[in-house]
């Protein structure tokens, strides 16, 4: 009996090839339909934040398994149609998201930007910069990312206060953070986008922080409150590092781009040079589970 997968390209399609009693199909979800897109069991949609419609997902009644090459997977959990599971792609992106948030951290507090425009203006400006050493990083988010982040700050001599969803041993509980904000140097938001995280970085969490402090968001921008943020930006109180932002593409009159004190990348902490690579053995494998009858692995229960 033949197993009917899509998958978004012809990559993911040739990592698939050699697997046996297996059809399958490229399509992305644009234009028409293959002829036996019926058949489809098990959909990889392509690398995105926006989940197929209602409408496209209709035309799968076959559907058993969509497994999402993004770690977030909030956009899909209302889509996911009866007698299937969705699948994230934990593993996939958050080493590069942690490089993200790191670079955002040392640039901030070598005060790269600011040589850079020296560097633009021809002049030898001698002047030092704040380190990592010593700091207080708090890192909301226990994941790859959190787990990572602090690994690095600890490295460099600084402190790592990792947060997640419940307290375990080296990780404190969400309850905990209105206590932990007044010391922190640097906070790193890479916690799951759910009800009980959406909007946790609000005014009162902002106005926690000592002044100066740096608020770095690698995890979804429905996290933090924009217009609190803007306020403490313009003010001068605090920084920000930001690879996700609660619109994107942040409209080009948007505020935040020209805000003082705040770094913007347009959410590039993962899809870095070779993750296809890593794509290709994430999705082999969950095939392969699949094929095989066995459980499979990041199966979304709970929100995430
Ligand atoms: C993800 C992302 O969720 O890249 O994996 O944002």
């Amino acid at each position: 009996m033949m197993t009917t997968v899509c998958v978004p390209d012809a990559g993911l399609a040739a990592a698939l090839a050699d697997l046996g009693d297996l059809d399958v199909l490229v399509w992305d979800g644009d234009g028409p339909p293959p002829p036996d897109a019926a058949e489809i069991e098990f959909l990889v949609p392509r690398y995105a934040l926006q989940p197929w419609s209602p409408a496209q997902l209709a035309q799968l009644p076959r559907l058993r398994v969509i497994q999402v090459l993004t770690a977030g997977v909030e956009p899909w959990l209302d889509r996911v149609p009866p007698g299937a599971v969705l699948c994230s792609a934990r593993g996939l992106h958050g080493g590069t998201t942690a490089e993200i948030a790191v670079a955002g951290i040392l640039s901030h507090l070598r005060e790269l930007p600011r040589f850079a425009a020296q560097q633009a203006r021809h002049e030898w400006d001698r002047h030092f910069t704040t380190t990592l050493r010593g700091r207080q990083v708090l890192v909301l988010g226990a994941g790859e990312i959190g787990r990572r982040v602090a690994e690095v700050a600890r490295i460099f001599d600084a402190s790592a206060t990792v947060v997640g969803r419940t307290a375990r041993e080296g990780v404190h509980a969400l309850a905990d953070v209105p206590h932990l904000l007044p010391t922190a140097d640097i906070v790193v938001v890479a916690l799951p986008n759910t009800p009980e995280t959406t909007g946790l970085v609000d005014a009162a969490f902002l106005a926690a922080l000592p002044d100066g402090a740096l608020v770095v968001n690698v995890a979804r921008g429905a996290l933090l409150d924009t217009d609190a943020l803007l306020t403490e930006l313009t003010a001068g109180r605090l920084y920000a590092f930001l690879d996700v932002v609660d619109v994107e593409p942040l409209p080009s009159d948007h505020p935040l781009w020209s805000a003082p004190n705040v770094v913007i990348t347009p959410h590039i902490g993962g899809g870095a040079s070779g993750w296809e690579q890593v794509a290709d053995r994430i999705v082999r494998a969950q095939v392969e589970r699949y094929l095989a009858g066995k459980e499979l692995a990041n199966v979304v229960v709970a929100g995430y």
